[in-house]
């Protein structure tokens, strides 16, 4: 391993959130809960941490307090080792009043708070995708390519590629084009893999669908190439800046094989949750060598009683009493009342617990407890945290179109339902 370099990794925090709506509606991206304990932002820190990259920026577009909680109370650094996880939160300057408005916006304008620190090597990451990679790697491949920027490239058969920037790689890997999100069968049949690149993977794709090279959304561009191809007005790196380096810069692709998922849509989210409930599941949070950090909670261990359960996470400080729980995740501090039949459902949990007084002043309000009442049936839905589903509501996301229902207390999106952050969904409701 050659990692001399220095780096900075500059995790991109999200835009305005809207294809996560309504996780989104009160949080920013990064803070948005994962697989019951985790937020996030924790997957691309972690990766940075477990490759010996530690120090990071976090850009994102609110200023939240919860966030830089996160951040401040989990990653420690040690005095010597200089690292550090710093949030820059879209701010008011003269120059500028808005919003980033793209990625390469959003890195542009904090190019000066990088510049302080000694760096050969910028790490540009997106900060919605669940994946575990060695950055150690990358970087290797590109200082023995001589690039001067390198992308992360995974294959992905021809009928999944839509929604990712595709490439078309030469021998060694130089990106010969590049084209954001294509539409268009012909280009897409135009960039697939070579037969002598699909040779060279570890899962040879030959005799199956035909596949391209996708973008991950991971960059790495040397300190002088980033100044340099940010020098203009283009908002977005892959609409923009990459295709603009074609022919001018040296760019590279670092192949990468492994189980990686975008979750920056309400669907995809849901899915990459529930798969962690598979008996296997395809990203593995129980690997020692490259550990996932989290906050540190001191919650009391979970306590189930009289449950059928199959293929269920159950974060911390849960109570799940006496139902049938099939293929769910459980977040902190989650509560089941008795009798409940929950299938395909993320439940996030809570942000603290209530207090007997707290509860007997739902009562007096009419107003469910945090979690999920008594005899109730919910199946393919998100419950965020801190909502109260009343005692006897039935919640199917199947065959519902999306839009609101029960008063608004429910929304379906992507096919799933979604109680929203502190929602309230009366007694007896059924969506
Ligand atoms: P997208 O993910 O669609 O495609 P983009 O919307 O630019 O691209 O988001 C990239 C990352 O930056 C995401 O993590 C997003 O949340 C974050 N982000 C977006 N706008 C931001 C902003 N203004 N401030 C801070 N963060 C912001 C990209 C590439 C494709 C590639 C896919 C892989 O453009 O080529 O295939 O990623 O997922
Ligand atoms: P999210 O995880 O959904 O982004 P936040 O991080 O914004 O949520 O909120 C989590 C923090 O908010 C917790 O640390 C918790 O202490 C605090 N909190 C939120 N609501 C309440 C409340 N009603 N009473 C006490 N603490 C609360």
């Amino acid at each position: 391993m050659t990692t001399r370099k220095r780096v900075l990794a500059v995790i991109m925090g999200g835009g305005r959130g809207t294809r996560l709506q309504p996780l989104t509606a009160e949080r920013c991206k990064p803070a948005v809960p994962l697989a019951g304990k985790y937020r996030l932002v924790d997957i691309p820190i972690s990766n940075c941490i477990n490759s010996e990259i530690n120090r990071m920026f976090l850009l994102t577009q609110f200023n939240t307090a919860s966030l830089h909680r996160h951040i401040r109370e989990t990653y420690h650094f040690d005095a010597f080792g200089g690292g550090f996880v710093e949030v820059l939160a879209a701010e008011q300057t003269e120059k500028s009043v808005d919003w980033y408005q793209g990625t390469a916006d959003a890195v542009r304008r904090n190019l000066n708070h990088f510049r302080v620190f000694d760096h050969d090597l910028v790490l540009i990451l997106s900060g919605d995708q669940l994946y575990k990679m060695d950055f150690r790697e990358l970087i290797d491949a590109h200082i023995a390519s001589g690039a001067d920027v390198t992308l992360s490239a995974i294959p992905v058969p021809v009928s999944k590629v839509e929604g990712l920037g595709l490439m078309k790689v030469n021998d060694a890997l130089e990106i010969e084009d590049f084209a954001e999100k294509p539409s268009d069968p012909a280009v897409i049949e135009g960039l697939a893999l070579s037969p002598k690149i699909e040779k060279r993977l570890h899962a040879p794709t030959i005799g199956r669908e035909k596949h391209c090279l996708a973008s991950m959304g991971i960059y790495l561009f040397n300190r002088k190439a980033l100044t340099e191809a940010l020098d203009n007005t283009m908002a977005d790196f892959g609409k923009e800046v990459i295709p603009s380096l074609r022919g001018r810069k040296k760019l590279c692709a670092h192949i990468f094989e492994g189980y990686w998922e975008d979750i920056g849509t309400v669907k995809a989210f849901y899915e990459a949750n529930l798969a962690l409930a598979q008996p296997l599941p395809p990203f593995n949070f129980f690997d020692p060598r490259a550990p996932v950090y989290t906050l540190d909670r001191y919650l009391p261990p979970s306590k189930i009683n009289l449950c059928t359960v199959d293929n269920i996470v159950v974060g911390d400080g849960s109570i799940l009493s006496n139902g049938v729980l099939t293929h769910c995740v459980f977040g902190l501090r989650s509560f089941v009342a008795d009798g409940c039949a929950l299938e395909d459902v993320v439940l996030m949990g809570a942000d603290f617990y209530e207090t007997p007084d707290d509860q007997a002043e739902n009562k007096r309000l009419g107003r469910p407890n945090i979690g999920v009442g008594k005899n109730c049936t919910i199946r393919g839905a998100i419950i965020d945290k801190n909502a109260r589903v009343g005692d006897g509501c039935t919640l199917d996301a199947t065959g519902k179109a999306d839009g609101r229902y029960a008063a608004g207390a429910v929304i379906v999106r992507d096919g799933v339902l979604v109680v929203p952050r502190g929602g309230i969904v009366p007694p007896n409701t059924v969506v």
